[in-house]
């Protein structure tokens, strides 16, 4: 398949190209640099560093013999991404092109209005342009567990079966996020949901947990390969946080009561579920929805699993509940169904004490680029 991913230079999207690049299919990848331009205004940095696009597209065609095209530049503009569709024809495209983080969107009126317009922008530019130009392409879209809040019932699996006054019907299950961000990626699921009812659209949305991890198959050795790593407050997801915490020796941040359940999962499993989702597409005019994750854990149990692996390292690795920055339930019902995506075939990885020494094994030789004052910044949802 041509793939085209937008926000290839992320997190996700890089491991992304790399590993659809790997299994056969033709890859390009589109990006504006947005994430790189928000490490500096918010002064913080990944732990390794990455270098660009084209000088990773090129040490990949040097490992693997494939050429992944690069597109830079803001697809939130009509004519960028118009003209990215003319050049590469798509038969499919994975979306990441979005300010990732929750605790970024809370900073301030800026932050927010930046959050808004381009999550909002790309994803109306993206049906416009599969409109116009790939109108049979899969559409793959990164949600966000998150949409779903913390409910006092079962999480079901993207729709729910009302019954009301002895009628029923189904619906998108009930949203209720505790971010900004989060909010817009439920505004997403709402623009995909209108258009593939009235343009027959085919997308899958993907309601991803928080994803750890930096090793891949397709990266493994080659530390120019990795993914940015963020440990920082406002770009880190809370086990590589974590990780790194335990290496520098800084007691793990737990936010308030620590009981706060998230479905997580290994950033192979995010790269698995993303392959499975565009080899095996849904019909036409389906939103197909998936929710992505592998195992749930409280924040206590992160800790308690990233304290003992780093025992076994020698470390010292302390625990402090600090004041929770975000509003959000401390103590909450969490029961997320989760088959869909094992149906398709996802092997997943469960969290190990190996994956947990690996990664620190690897973090320990980068322990002296580890920036202490990006750890807590105390961004506050009020
Ligand atoms: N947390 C701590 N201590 C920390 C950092 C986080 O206790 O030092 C807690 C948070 O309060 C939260 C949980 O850990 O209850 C998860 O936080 P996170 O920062 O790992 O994840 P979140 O902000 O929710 O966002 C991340 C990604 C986002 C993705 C989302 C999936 O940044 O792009 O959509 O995970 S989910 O959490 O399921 O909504």
């Amino acid at each position: 398949m041509r793939i085209l991913i937008l926000g290839g230079d992320g997190y996700l999207g890089w491991p992304t190209a790399m590993h659809l690049s790997a299994k056969g299919h033709e890859v390009a990848v589109a990006d504006n640099y947005l994430r790189r331009r928000l490490f500096l205004e918010t002064d913080v940095s990944p732990l390794f560093p990455v270098p660009n696009l084209h000088e990773r597209t090129q040490l990949w065609e040097g490992r693997s013999g494939k050429k992944i095209p690069v597109f830079i530049g803001d697809l939130a503009q009509w004519d960028f991404i118009a003209e990215i569709f003319r050049e590469f024809t798509p038969d499919a495209i994975v979306h990441y092109a979005e300010q990732p983080s929750a605790p970024y969107s809370m900073l301030n009126r800026r932050a927010a209005t930046l959050t808004l317009q381009n999550n909002l922008a790309v994803t109306s530019n993206l049906i416009f342009a599969v409109k116009e130009f790939s109108p049979d392409a899969h559409i793959v879209k990164l949600g966000t567990m998150g949409e779903y809040g913390t409910p006092n019932i079962d999480i079901e699996e993207g729709w729910l079966e009302v019954e009301h006054k002895g009628r029923k019907d189904r619906f998108l299950y009930p949203r209720q996020t505790g971010s900004l961000y989060h909010t817009t990626k439920i505004m997403d699921t709402d623009l995909l949901w209108f258009y593939v009812r009235m343009w027959g659209l085919k997308v899958t949305d993907l309601m991803q947990g928080p994803v750890y991890h930096f090793l891949t198959d397709e990266n493994q050795g080659e530390e120019a390969l990795y993914p940015f790593f963020n440990y920082d407050e406002i770009f880190g997801t809370v086990l590589n946080r974590f990780i790194v915490q335990a290496v520098v020796g800084y007691p793990l941040t737990v936010y308030g009561k620590g009981q706060q359940t998230r479905g997580y999962l290994d950033i192979r499993d995010t790269l698995q579920c993303v392959r499975l989702s565009l080899e095996t597409p849904p019909v036409d005019g389906e939103l197909r929805i998936f929710n992505q994750f592998v195992e749930t854990f409280s924040v206590n149990e992160l800790a308690e699993r990233v304290q003992k692996a780093g025992k076994e390292l020698g470390l010292d690795v302390g625990i402090k509940s600090i004041k929770n920055p975000r509003k959000e339930a401390e103590e909450h019902y969490y029961n997320p169904m989760h088959t869909g995506l094992m149906e398709l075939g996802l092997q997943p990885h469960c969290l190990t004490d190996e994956i947990l020494s690996r990664m620190m094994e690897t973090v320990l030789r980068y322990k002296d680029a580890i920036r202490l004052n990006t750890i807590f910044r105390g961004v506050g949802w009020t």
